[in-house]
């Protein structure tokens, strides 16, 4: 006789039957496709508001990686959040300097500077993360930028080049061999954040779709190619390991 159990559990097999064919007849979502293992860390940069449209840096477009990182956040056991965490009046503002104008250049002690409109000043709504961003498996966050003389578009050494925000000692410890960076912006905190992973040691996988740029005079071009010049690798989300 035919029990229950029996036809439940028929019922659940040509359901997954269904379910597989349907899976094949198109491509896969992000969130069904493999973990990528536990060596390998996510590292989103700088999705915040001020960077996003309606902010005071928007980045065009910013906004679109949400959704993309969103979907990849389930495939990572590692995932790490930058957060450009500015004091009022900190030296990369224009406004802190008299006379000057955002996107222009000055030199500052430990190099070349571009000016920037204020931003991502610490407690404001600009420098909260976007509310869309969903990541909460996600265990660290690391602010940079905090220090009113040195900014710092990297997530591993400010931009006196000298001094660590402690991720690189983070990821060490915790066994991580590969990062992959996406985020805000390609051409700055990216690519900077990218290119120090890759000194550090890491494979670095750059995800195409989940960052958009600034691109000020030429700067989208120069992040790609000194990129590669480290040897970051410049995938598309269908390209990720696992
Ligand atoms: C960034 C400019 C100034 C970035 C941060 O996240 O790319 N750009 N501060
Ligand atoms: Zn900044």
């Amino acid at each position: 006789m035919t029990n229950r159990f029996t036809f439940d559990r028929r019922h659940l097999i040509a359901g997954a039957a269904v379910l597989t064919a349907a899976a094949a007849t198109r491509p896969l979502r992000a969130q069904e496709r493999p973990m990528i293992d536990a060596a390998t860390a996510l590292i989103v940069v700088d999705v915040q508001n001020d960077f996003c449209p309606g902010g005071s840096l928007a980045v065009a477009k910013g906004d679109e990686v949400v959704a993309v990182i969103n979907a990849l956040g389930p495939r990572f056991s590692n995932i790490v959040l930058t957060q450009d965490w500015h004091p009022a009046g900190h030296s990369s503002f224009a406004s802190s300097h008299p006379g000057k104008k955002p996107f222009e250049l000055i030199q500052m002690p430990y190099g070349p500077q571009v000016l920037w409109p204020d931003h991502c000043i610490q407690g404001t709504k600009g420098a909260e993360f976007r509310a869309d961003l969903n990541l909460p498996t996600a265990q660290t966050i690391i602010r940079k930028g905090y220090r009113l003389q040195i900014d710092s578009y990297s997530g591993f050494i400010e931009a006196d080049r000298k001094t660590p925000t402690g991720l690189g000692g983070y990821l060490k410890e915790r066994g991580v061999t590969r990062a992959v960076v996406v985020g805000l912006a390609t051409d700055f905190c990216v690519n900077w954040t990218a290119q120090d992973a890759a000194k550090a040691g890491l494979q670095t996988l750059v995800v195409e779709e989940a960052c958009r740029a600034i691109d000020l005079n030429g700067s989208l071009d120069k992040a790609w190619a000194d990129m590669a010049a480290l040897g970051v690798k410049r995938v598309k989300v269908g390209e990720l390991p696992g």
